[in-house]
């Protein structure tokens, strides 16, 4: 999964993809390289970010998702709200990527009437700005997994039959918890969805590599990432797809992954064909 920020504060991309021309360019060479999903946002979701109005986060991602509709990939939107989940989706976008873990109603109803999967992701709370002041677990891990659970469980019951889990790299997180997340992955596996990680130049990565510009640490990404994937990761959300394709073809050819059948440079994840 590539991302596409059409924002002017997302903390690694942040004023790069505005232009819908500029985002459809960078798309296309992430999907070149190998990307099979392009993510979508329109609102910054770092620790701290400032919420924007439903019209601006409109009209940043709508005309994106118009753009990249030649690509003839599969597009998700990166949202907390449900109108931009049903405007994004009539533009032309084929997943919600819920960033709120669909903690608002008209959420689950929108990817019911449009019979779309869904990403789960996990936070403490659905509010960028104090997040982090509740990045307090007694088990971090045990932690999400109740709670993406009992999340699964409710979208299950309301008809969502694609259902992808995501722990929430960052999302209410400190440093610590982000290298216990990517440590006991695997348990995340009782909940039969496929995991999603978006650890993607984020800064528990400069914090342990000693890189605070966030476009220097994509080796640290992809190996956070390589980690992920053996715990039983089946989708990443990067910002350096031909370096993570890359590393995960030379990963495959030197090791199977878990599941037993190596990653190949082709496949498309079954679960979105
Ligand atoms: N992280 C971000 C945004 N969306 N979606 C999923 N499923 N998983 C993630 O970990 C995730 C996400 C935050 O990163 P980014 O979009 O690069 O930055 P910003 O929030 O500043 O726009």
């Amino acid at each position: 999964m590539g991302v596409i920020n059409a924002t002017p504060d997302s903390f690694s991309d942040g004023n790069q993809f505005i232009d819908p021309d500029r985002a459809a360019n960078h798309a296309g060479r992430m999907v070149g390289a190998g990307a099979h999903i392009i993510d979508v946002g329109g609102e910054s979701t770092r620790p701290g970010a400032e919420p924007v109005s439903i019209e601006t986060e409109s009209d940043r991602v709508l005309p994106v998702i118009r753009a990249l509709q030649h690509l003839n990939t599969v597009i998700s939107i990166d949202t907390r709200h449900a109108t931009i989940a049903d405007r994004a989706l009539r533009a032309g976008a084929h997943l919600i990527n819920d960033v709120a873990a669909l903690r608002h109603p008209d959420m689950t109803r929108v990817a019911v009437d449009h019979g779309v999967p869904v990403v789960i992701v996990h936070t403490p709370v659905d509010d960028p700005q104090t997040m982090q002041d509740h990045a307090s677990y007694a088990d971090v891990m045990q932690a999400i997994v109740d709670d993406l659970g009992a999340r699964v469980a409710l979208a299950r019951d309301a008809g969502i039959r694609e259902i992808i889990i995501d722990p929430g790299i960052g999302f209410g997180k400190t440093t610590a918890h982000n290298i216990e997340i990517l440590n006991r992955l695997a348990e995340l596996r009782c909940l039969g969805c496929p995991i999603l990680v978006g650890a993607s130049r984020k800064s528990f990565i400069g914090d342990i590599v000693g890189a605070s510009e966030p476009t220097k640490r994509d080796p640290g990404s992809i190996v956070a990432h390589l980690h992920a994937v053996r715990n039983g990761a089946r989708l990443l959300r990067v910002h350096d797809v031909a370096g993570h394709r890359q590393a995960l073809a030379m990963s495959a050819a030197l090791s199977p992954t878990p599941a037993g059948a190596p990653w190949s440079a082709t496949d498309h994840p079954p679960e979105l064909q």
